[in-house]
């Protein structure tokens, strides 16, 4: 392939390879032939590293300083800061454009320029996007390939001048005559920069190699832009698992559940559950987006067309389903290197192995004090190699939601499980939801950081107005609106053990939340909201003490009056932009309180 029949594509892709100059342009058909070619010379230069254990698969070691996405480089470039909203840097886009182009000047030099076209979504859904993504990463084009789907097709949809998002990209490493490459070429934090420029639908991404800065299909599209677009468009683009449960009489449930980081979404998105008879499908693992149908209810897809999850903790205990996606096709990142050719991350195994190489390239003896695996190890892997894959993953039409599911890591105060009595306070719960900081996040451990629907790192615009967002979109929905829960897998008893077995346990939460949606069994009203009446939970064969159980559901007027001062402060952020509904349902829920 050389070229489109898009002469607005075509013209791009001159405009950007007159800026970068680039040593040649190729552009992607996203065939196995081509998935072949990057990876031998991938190999060829060292970066890729065969793993005998699994076939097809490869190991990637990053620059320690390029390991995960980087927040504080990541600007919404909108004509006023205003838009953009406290939650995002800004900066005016004539000003970051200036910048960002004397960074790309030449900065392809010596390199291969590709040219990916993707679909986010099913090629051809009524609910897909296309995108292009420019690129002078080898392991860029393999990932997309995994990520999203690349194809000539895509061309064929995108025709003589159909709409597409531009993705440009580069690590910022041009290669002079003569000059060795870098292990990982990239560049340095300060000229780094993930820049969305959401009034035109566009992508700037310079410096970084690394998943979610150069995948452009994935947060920066499918999130950031998108979310933008839904607003416009009357939709919705969440940071959201999509899953479906089905019941032993064969009714079938469909789950979209916003997880801050380090509570195990991709977990709970495979999860297989402990209750007899129940079934559960995975539809995606990160990001949601959904339509209103001519049903009337809120249909979703998954963009996506892979997995990009944390390895470190993915074992056959809390991820048998993920394991299994594993053996073959995958590409690792950062993870350590065994001796028999096969990758190992903390958690993997009960026995760490005698010897590895950990993520740096280094012998690793386990009585190293540093990790063999970074903390932000990746996969890349296929959907479709999930054994509980749903039939209906690719379903252009996408699944009907039944339940919305929000949550966090709370080792007290959080019962295990609440309902929202309504729309409304189900958005309350969404914008106040919070989670302590474990090891894998940025900060002190244990603190208390509020991320509104797991959005703060992903919302293209200001957060009040995407409150409001959802209020227009429950408004829309009326009483085909999905039910609203929030959930505590993590709480604590007073001696510092989990209360709750959690994983496929976890089933059992899920079945009360199926017989609250047909209306077979009742709940208790609280200060906090709905939770289940004694003996509703489904506990048969579990044997929680009584007391944990008690400990688990307890509502602690006092605690819960406790947090008050910081969901004030957390409001006071959005200023004139904070929705009244919000404030209304804090004052309702002081009330209760007493
Ligand atoms: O992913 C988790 N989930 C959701 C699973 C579907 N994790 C791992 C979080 C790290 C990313 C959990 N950890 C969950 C959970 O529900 N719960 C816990 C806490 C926990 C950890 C270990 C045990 C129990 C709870 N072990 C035993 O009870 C033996
Ligand atoms: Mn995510």
């Amino acid at each position: 392939m050389n070229g489109s029949k898009h002469p607005k594509l075509n013209a791009w892709v001159k405009e950007v390879a007159d800026l970068c100059t680039p040593g040649s342009i190729v552009w992607c058909d996203g065939s196995k032939a081509e998935y072949d070619r990057m990876m031998a010379l991938l190999q060829e230069r060292g970066m890729a590293i065969p793993l005998t254990k699994r076939p097809n698969s490869f190991l990637f070691r990053t620059d320690p300083s390029d390991v995960a996405r980087v927040e504080d480089r990541t600007y919404i470039s909108t004509t006023t800061q205003g838009e953009a909203g406290p939650t995002n840097n800004w900066v005016h886009p004539d000003e970051l454009k200036k910048t960002m182009r004397g960074l790309y000047r030449g900065c392809m030099r010596g390199r291969t320029m590709y040219v990916i076209p993707f679909s986010m979504g099913p090629v051809g859904s009524p609910i897909a996007k296309i995108g292009v993504e420019i690129t002078d990463s080898a392991y860029v084009v393999a990932n997309m390939h995994i990520m999203t789907r690349v194809s000539a097709k895509v061309l064929d949809v995108l025709g003589e001048n159909g709409e597409f998002v531009p993705c440009l990209h580069s690590i910022g490493a041009p290669l002079e005559k003569g000059q060795k490459d870098a292990p990982w070429p990239c560049a340095p934090i300060e000229k780094k920069y993930i820049s969305h420029f959401p009034e035109e639908n566009l992508i700037w991404s310079y410096g970084s190699g690394y998943g979610g800065n150069a995948l452009l299909g994935k947060k920066c599209l499918a999130l950031r832009i998108a979310s933008n677009i839904a607003r416009r468009e009357g939709w919705m683009a969440e940071h959201m698992l999509i899953l479906r449960l089905t019941s032993p009489e064969g009714r079938k449930y469909h789950i979209a559940a916003a997880f801050p980081s380090a509570c195990g979404k991709t977990n709970l998105a495979m999860m297989q559950p402990s209750l007899p008879g129940w079934k559960c499908e995975c539809i995606g693992d990160d990001i949601a987006w959904m339509k209103i149908r001519t049903d009337d209810r809120l249909h979703a897809i998954n963009p996506e067309a892979g997995f990009f999850g944390v390895a470190p903790g993915t074992s056959y205990g809390t991820n048998p389903m993920a394991m299994d996606t594993l053996k073959e096709n995958v590409i690792f990142t950062n993870c350590a290197l065994t001796d028999d050719g096969d990758v190992w991350w903390e958690g993997m195994t009960e026995e760490t192995p005698k010897h590895v190489i950990d993520w740096k390239g280094r012998d690793w003896p386990p009585t190293s004090r540093e990790d063999a695996a970074h903390a932000n190890a990746r996969f890349t892997a296929p959907a479709r190699q999930c054994p509980v894959i749903s039939p209906d993953w690719e379903n252009p039409e996408g699944v009907p939601i039944d339940i919305f599911i929000f949550g966090g890591r709370r080792s007290s105060v959080v019962p295990l499980v609440t309902e929202a009595y309504n729309w409304d306070h189900g958005v309350f719960m969404g914008a106040t939801a919070a989670s302590e900081t474990t090891s894998a996040n940025i900060g002190a451990v244990g603190n208390l950081r509020r991320d509104p629907f797991a959005m703060r790192p992903f919302c293209g615009y200001h957060m009040g107005d995407y409150f409001t967002h959802w209020f227009t979109m429950g408004d829309t929905l009326g009483h085909k609106a999905p039910r609203i829960f929030y959930v505590n897998w993590f709480r604590k008893s007073s001696g510092g053990r989990f209360l709750w077995p959690g994983f496929s346990d976890n089933s059992r939460v899920l079945k009360w939340m199926c017989q609250r949606v047909d209306g077979k069994v009742g709940a208790k009203e609280t200060p906090i909201g709905l939770m289940p009446k004694d003996g509703d939970l489904d506990l048969s064969g579990l044997n929680i003490p009584v007391e944990s159980m008690k400990e688990l559901m307890s509502v602690d007027l006092a605690a819960w009056k406790a947090e008050i001062p910081d969901i004030e402060k957390h409001f006071a952020l959005f200023g004139d932009r904070l929705p009244e509904r919000l404030r209304q349902q804090l004052e309702e829920m002081k009330k209760r309180l007493g």
